[in-house]
């Protein structure tokens, strides 16, 4: 099986270039990140930090740590001009003398809420040009992906060729390409929503959730981690939903950071996604760097039953 070294060299950019660059570096962090992950519960580094973010949110440890390490290794490479992580309110920007051709959105740790009790997370990156800007359409991804800290560790990525999967061999320390060019099934039986929230749900989630059950050929799976449940969709199909509703009318996970990544990497799987009034996410351009949106993504199949009833 070839590594996913190999394949950055051969297949993401020639040796040395920035891209390549930023690939190994994400690499790496990533099998740092996932060995404190499986020690997590050895060492000191569960739990909360005792502060929050700029969004009030309770900082977990390992986010923290995770923020810290991909905020530095990627700002001194000299391949990234600016990075924008989920757990800053601004973005980090390379010094003039380090700066370079890539911007850098991160998720250090998606799943925040299931660090604790050893559910999947994961790391979740989008890449872009610099000279474009910060806020660009996830149409102009240059590459995006997740590294999912499970049962397994496994990095996920697309550059725009199609999507591969690649699982870290813990005995040599390489990832390796496991899940080579992965399409999803045209259907998936497995629906994926927090139905807790059913009361502020809109009549349309209702009446497709509805159907499903009616319909009783379903079953619902809720990890609580994009990365774990995005995953799963992927390579079962199935759908997504983190829709509007009445508690949170611009959805919750974030459009940059968590919703183009996974809206690339379903579109390359031959899926789709809804975003803001249903539209495909990768088109709609962003206002905001932390700017929060919908999210519905699933097999092709799934995702055509679902408008039938946004209609
Ligand atoms: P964070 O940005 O705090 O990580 O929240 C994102 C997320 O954890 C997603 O991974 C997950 O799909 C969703 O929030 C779970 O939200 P809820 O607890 O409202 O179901």
């Amino acid at each position: 099986m070839p590594t996913l070294t190999d394949y950055i060299l051969n297949d993401v950019g020639r040796p040395g270039s920035s891209l390549v660059t930023v690939f190994h570096l994400l690499e790496n962090a990533g099998k740092v990140i996932a060995s404190h992950v499986k020690s997590s519960g050895l060492v000191d580094i569960l739990g909360k930090t005792g502060s929050k973010n700029t969004f009030g949110e309770e900082v977990q440890k390992l986010d923290e740590f995770a923020d810290t390490l991909l905020t530095n290794t990627l700002i001194g490479s000299g391949a990234v001009a600016a990075v924008v992580s989920e757990e800053r309110e601004k973005p980090v920007y390379a010094p003039k003398d380090k700066t370079g051709k890539y911007i850098v959105y991160f998720d250090p740790l998606d799943g925040s809420s299931v660090i604790d009790i050893n559910c999947p997370i994961g790391t979740i990156f989008s890449i872009y040009y610099a000279k474009d800007g910060l806020l660009q359409s996830g149409k102009k991804q240059v590459a995006a992906g997740y590294i999912l800290y499970g049962s397994s560790v496994m990095f996920v990525f697309s550059t725009g060729k199609g999507v591969n999967g690649f699982t870290l061999d813990p005995a040599i320390g390489s990832f390796l390409l496991s899940h080579p060019d992965i399409k999803m099934p045209e259907k998936g039986n497995i629906y994926s929503i927090n139905e807790a929230y059913e009361k502020f749900h809109t009549q349309e989630t209702k009446a497709y959730l509805h159907y499903l059950k009616e319909e009783g050929k379903s079953k619902s799976r809720y990890v609580g981690s994009l990365v774990a449940d995005g995953h799963r969709t992927l390579l079962k199909g199935g759908i997504y939903l983190y829709p509007t509703d009445a508690k949170q009318p611009q959805g919750k996970v974030r459009l940059m950071i968590e919703v183009n990544p996974f809206a690339f990497l379903t579109e390359q799987a031959g899926g789709e996604s809804l975003g803001a009034e249903n539209k495909d996410p990768l088109k709609i351009e962003p206002e905001h760097i932390h700017q929060r949106s919908p999210f519905i993504m699933g097999s092709h199949g799934n995702i055509v039953d679902y408008k039938r009833f946004c209609k």
